[in-house]
């Protein structure tokens, strides 16, 4: 009776998307399995961004997909989070890659940017021809950006820019940086080129997570930034709060694909894995820790669709937001710690995924908010205490 059901969708979320969300689904889907998935493996052990891969996503649109105009391709946010799933099924790095630039660079563009500015940054960065990072976080805690040490003062025209940011997805690659800084007007969004005097990045090298992803820090020493490139609609924090709304969003679904790869990697061992004379995916334990991954993987499906119908709506609140982000980070990241598990000895190969999405969702939880920062949003929302 039960073979019919899918077991990566056992609630059947397909049938509750339109036909040009399944169509986005399936394409990007293929794409993944097709040409994605192939490279990821060997991109992981050498520590490498498959850069060749930034062309291939913007030609099927998936940079800046929720932005109308300006040659993006204008989909509703359940596509964006479908987008993030099945590339993140991929890897973490990937879907990282078209966060970043999608949610963090061109979002903030669009949202607080002048024409001029989006006119000249978002069709190029569409096309994958200008890659964005974006700089919040600081060395001395990230949690905290109300804390934000790096600063700038009017020059005349002009803003005199210093300091540091540290952990940044994209930074050595990036051709520009969309960078939050302290002012006495306020917090602004600053856009930062590679080629400004005084503006030097440096990659973060060994780390053993997100492997495929760049990673780096950004020094400002004396930048001269022209009031061009300032963003003019926002000064304040929660310029850079509401595009992490935008990214958190997207780590919700995509986490649900990384949760997938993996429960699919034990689905298959476990048929073939014989001991005590039967595969063990006859025996009780390994049935229950199994069902156990797919009753968190629909939570989170659930918990998604229904985030992005609301958001579609224009009625989401980023304690929504929270709520998904750590649940369904802590659901993948506790389905993959357990497919490692159920693979034994071979869990600890890169012949097989888990400990792959294992690893980089030792990132994924920690960054767009910690575990610990979602909860207490949570909590501040339930007593009306800020906790922080
Ligand atoms: P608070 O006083 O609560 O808020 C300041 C202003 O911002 C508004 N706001 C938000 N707006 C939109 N979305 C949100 N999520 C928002 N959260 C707050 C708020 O309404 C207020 O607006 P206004 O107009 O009244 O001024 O700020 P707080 O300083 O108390 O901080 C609250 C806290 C701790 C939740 C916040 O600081 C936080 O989220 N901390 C975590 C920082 C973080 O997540 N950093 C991520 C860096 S980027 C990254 O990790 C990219 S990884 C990408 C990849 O590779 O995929
Ligand atoms: P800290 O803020 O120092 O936190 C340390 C610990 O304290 C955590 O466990 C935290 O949960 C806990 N904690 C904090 N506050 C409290 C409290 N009130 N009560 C109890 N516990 C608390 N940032 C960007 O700006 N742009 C990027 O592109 C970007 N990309 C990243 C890519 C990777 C691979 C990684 C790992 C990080 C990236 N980050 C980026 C940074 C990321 O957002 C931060 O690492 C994250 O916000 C946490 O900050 P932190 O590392 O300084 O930890």
């Amino acid at each position: 009776m039960n073979s019919k059901l899918d077991p990566m969708d056992l609630y059947d979320i397909r049938s509750e998307l339109s036909e040009d969300e399944a169509m986005v689904k399936d394409s990007v889907g293929r794409y993944v399995d097709e040409k994605v998935i192939p490279l990821m493996r060997d991109a992981f052990e050498q520590h490498k961004f498959p850069r060749q891969l930034i062309g291939e996503v913007a030609e099927l649109g998936l940079l800046g997909s929720s932005i109308e105009g300006y040659d993006c391709a204008g989909l509703n946010s359940v596509s964006y989070g479908l987008i993030c799933q099945e590339l993140e099924r991929g890897d973490s790095g990937l879907r990282s890659f078209v966060s970043v630039q999608s949610s963090l660079v061109m979002f903030p563009i669009h949202t607080y940017g002048s024409e001029e500015q989006k006119q000249r940054w978002l069709p190029a960065m569409a096309r994958g021809e200008a890659i964005g990072c974006f700089g919040l976080t600081e060395p001395h805690g990230g949690s905290d950006p109300s804390n934000m040490k790096t600063h700038a003062k009017r020059d005349g025209d002009d803003w005199i820019l210093n300091g540091s940011k540290m952990w940044i997805t994209n930074a050595t690659i990036a051709d520009v940086a969309i960078v939050w800084v302290r002012t006495e007007e306020g917090v602004k969004g600053f856009i930062v080129e590679k080629d400004m005097p005084g503006f030097d990045t440096q990659e973060i090298e060994n780390k053993f997570s997100l492997r495929a992803s760049v990673t780096g820090a950004l020094f400002f020493n004396n930048v001269r930034i022209p009031e061009a490139n300032v963003l003019p609609g926002i000064s304040s924090l929660r310029g850079p709060l509401s595009c992490l709304t935008q990214a958190r969003y997207g780590i919700a679904w995509g986490v649900i694909g990384a949760a997938q790869a993996c429960l699919n990697e034990v689905l298959n061992y476990t048929q073939d894995r014989v001991l005590f004379g039967q595969p063990i995916a006859n025996t009780q334990a390994i049935q229950i820790r199994m069902a156990e991954m797919s009753r968190q993987i629909t939570a989170a499906q659930l918990i998604s669709l229904r985030l992005g119908r609301i958001k579609d709506k224009g009625q989401l609140s980023p304690t929504q937001v929270s709520l998904a982000k750590w649940n369904n980070c802590r659901a993948a990241i506790d389905i993959a710690r357990d497919a490692r598990d159920i693979l034994g000895g071979a869990g600890i190969s890169a012949e097989y995924v888990p400990i792959r999405h294992m690893l980089n969702l030792e990132s994924v939880i920690t960054y767009e908010g910690t575990e610990t920062v979602h909860q207490l949003v949570v909590g501040k929302e339930l007593t009306g205490v800020n906790a922080f």
